[in-house]
């Protein structure tokens, strides 16, 4: 199976978060869950991990605000460039939008962070913008890659087609995440959202369905296509009454406009076991089913798993396994994008367990 991964995530390492609102805690989202990924797809042996081709500002763009993009590429160093008497590292917003008409866009770098920075858990540090656009080009490249198995698809005489007797699986190894992510914010470890990217890049060869496992809300995702028909978003997470994002992910928000009904929450109570997770997960593939589309793009986070330090359901590896196993049974074009997953010593193996499937 291709893999897409590129080294510039390491570049984006950030010191803290501010955890629950209370607590400076080292960053949950740490480069060394690339390395457990890694090692674990290379004991394998069946990946082959190559880097991401770059497909330029366009296809971020497409689904990304332009003030956004240009905040989170010059922030940093407008924040050095200012007169200060700390040592700055990693910038976190002091205040937050209330919701309603954001008409304003400030123009000072804190008003901006304000504005553009939802919470505490995504501080931007010198190479945050780098690596997140080459963790976008990692969920792009696989998008292309899988693209040449749908249909129609670009070319009917491509060799990579002709060869594969079932539709195309990729893993895209993205670092930093994407889900939280929305059209004009950062928020939960999340600067670009490489899912949204990669999916509205399938666009132009038919309809796409996102497909959320990760234990948190997709609620950045829910945000860029909450209007839009032509991407079915579903996302099955801990219910947001009690688990962060806490304002998005709830089972009433179905879509806006052309987009009703093309939304679907599927929140999970507390403790979540195997069996209660395949049943909703059944009927998420359900909605695919009848929805038809031509590609599928996978936000699949490992912090389901019931050891997960940031997880509060207790699905094991085996359920995760069962998890992939169901979901390639939809036998689509596949993308399969990582998002979260915070227990260091399960990770490899238990996104080995997901991808288990999908292998040709
Ligand atoms: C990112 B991804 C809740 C703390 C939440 C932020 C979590 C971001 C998760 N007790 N902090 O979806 O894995
Ligand atoms: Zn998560």
């Amino acid at each position: 199976m291709k893999v897409f991964h590129s080294p510039a995530h390491t570049q984006h390492a950030p010191p803290f978060e501010i955890f629950d609102g209370g607590e400076k805690i080292t960053n949950f989202e740490m480069p060394e869950r690339m390395e457990r990924i890694l090692s674990a797809l290379r004991t394998d042996g069946r990946y082959e991990i190559v880097p991401p081709e770059d497909f330029g500002l366009a296809p971020i763009r497409a689904v990304h605000d332009r003030g956004y993009l240009d905040f989170l590429r010059t922030a940093f160093d407008e924040w050095l460039a200012e007169p200060t008497d700390y040592e700055r590292i990693a910038l976190l917003p002091a205040t937050f939008p209330l919701p309603g008409p954001r008409g304003h866009v400030p123009t000072t770098l804190l008003g901006r962070a304000g504005y553009y920075m939802s919470d505490l858990s995504a501080p931007i540090v010198a190479g945050t913008y780098p690596a997140a656009l080459a963790s976008a080009n990692c969920a792009l490249s696989g998008a292309k890659f899988i693209s040449l198995s749908a249909h129609p698809f670009p070319s009917a005489d491509n060799p990579i087609r002709a060869s594969a007797p079932h539709p195309l699986t990729a893993f895209a190894l993205c670092r930093p995440p994407g889900h939280h992510a929305g059209r004009a914010n950062c928020a939960g470890y999340c600067y670009l959202n490489n899912a949204a990217v990669a999916a509205h890049w399938l666009t132009q060869f038919g309809t796409v369905a996102i497909l959320d496992i990760d234990y948190h809300a997709g609620n950045g995702t829910q945000d860029i296509f909450y209007e839009r028909a032509d991407v079915l978003t579903l996302s099955i997470h801990a219910d947001p009454d009690f688990e962060y994002p806490y304002y998005a992910g709830y089972a009433d928000q179905t879509g806006a406009g052309a987009g009703l009904g093309f939304h679907q929450n599927y929140p999970l109570p507390l403790g979540t076991d195997d069996a209660a997770y395949l049943d909703t997960l059944a009927k998420a593939i359900e909605r695919i089913t009848v929805y038809s589309p031509q590609s599928l793009v996978v936000s699949a986070g490992m912090d389901i798993y019931g050891d997960d330090p940031l997880g509060r359901i207790r699905v094991t590896r085996e359920g995760i396994r069962q998890i992939g196993q169901a979901i390639a049974g939809l036998k689509l074009p596949t993308l399969v994008v990582m998002e979260g997953g915070y227990n260091n010593e399960a990770l490899g193996l238990n996104v080995c367990a997901f991808l288990e499937a999908f292998h040709q």
